[in-house]
């Protein structure tokens, strides 16, 4: 695969596409990162962005993983002590995941965003940007219901990570897309170049394939999970034949989770998968792509109980190495 099909393979969006292809013609000096509010064991929503890092370092990038520390604290999420402490378990459950150790860097926010420079420009930007900008720009990322002044500055701190970091690339899942426009928008009132971006999609509740996989609310995939757990939310997902199922009576979409996961967890880190079967069934079913496995499933030649195993079996495999660091 070239860099660029690394970079932008499962992507939900990229912006711009001019931008990102001339970064993968660039042979080196590229830089990504993913901001991470502190939570100690990683889930699944980390591991789709996780994912993307370990495709960026592959196409030459170096990576960035900020521990964001302080944005976790303004969004309301403990003391800071607590999320401190958090955010020391978080960077070696990356390494356990895979990120490539020698070529992370972990940075917690407050290493640079206390500092006096760092400040000023965040006063400036809070001068450039109106409060229903912020507001509207945290809509999918805040907890709690009333607006506090903490998530309008979150929003603007976020968009002066980036330059502070040096970064050329930020990653984030679909939810962080408007507070990346708004860096597009406001960095050049202070004389910062607007930065690229790049977006992963969001994965529906294992359970019900409505809305959005979170950690939350509803079914998901940790790092704490066992073998057992993973099976038995994996054996009660929701997975219709078919990769577009049919919105609710209610009219809410639905998405089919197990096609999800089996998309953006596990393909993009298994060269390929075998579906096991007993002989009377047909006996075992090797995918080298995604595609062929979907199109299976559409035909009826793989039953979704069968997928299942399968799905179970790789997670289970992805997770085993976070799951033994947390024991150690
Ligand atoms: N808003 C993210 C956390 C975060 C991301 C980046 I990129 C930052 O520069 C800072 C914080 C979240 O919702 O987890």
């Amino acid at each position: 695969m070239d860099a660029h099909e690394l970079i932008t393979r499962n992507a939900a969006e990229v912006v711009t596409e001019s931008e990102i292809e001339a970064l993968a013609d660039d042979p080196e000096g590229k830089r990504a990162y993913v901001g991470y509010e502190p939570s100690g064991v990683l889930h699944i929503g980390h591991m789709l962005t996780a994912n993307k890092l370990i495709d960026l370092q592959e196409a030459g990038f170096e990576v960035t993983v900020l521990l964001a520390d302080v944005h976790a604290y303004l969004n309301d999420k403990g003391s800071f002590e607590e999320i401190r402490h958090t955010a020391e378990r978080m960077r070696d459950q990356f390494i356990a995941y895979g990120l490539d150790e020698s070529n992370t860097q972990f940075v917690l926010g407050s290493d640079f965003q206390l500092d006096d420079d760092y400040t000023l420009d965040l006063h400036a930007l809070e001068l450039e940007t109106t409060l229903a900008r912020a507001e509207r720009a945290m809509a999918e990322i805040s907890s709690g219901d009333s607006v506090k002044v903490s998530q309008a500055v979150y929003p603007l701190m976020q968009a002066l990570d980036i330059p502070y970091l040096g970064v050329d690339v930020a990653v984030g899942g679909m939810e962080q897309r408007k507070v990346h426009m708004l860096a597009r928008d406001v960095l050049p009132s202070i004389d910062r170049e607007p930065p690229t971006s790049l977006h992963t999609p969001l994965i529906a509740d294992l359970a019900t394939g409505r809305g959005k996989m979170s950690s939350s609310e509803g079914v998901t995939i940790s790092m704490e999970d066992s073998r057992e757990d993973i099976e038995s939310k994996v054996n009660d997902a929701y997975c219709p034949p078919t990769a577009d199922p049919e919105p609710t009576d209610d009219g809410a979409e639905r998405e089919n989770p197990v096609l999800q996961v089996f998309e953006y967890h596990v393909f993009p880190r298994f060269d390929a998968v075998t579906v096991e079967r007993p002989e009377e069934y047909g006996g075992d079913l090797e995918y080298d792509a995604y595609d062929a496995l979907e199109a299976d499933l559409e035909s009826g030649e793989l039953h979704p109980a069968d997928a299942k195993g399968a799905l179970a079996e790789y997670l289970d495999r992805l997770i085993a190495p976070g799951r033994q660091q947390l024991a150690e």
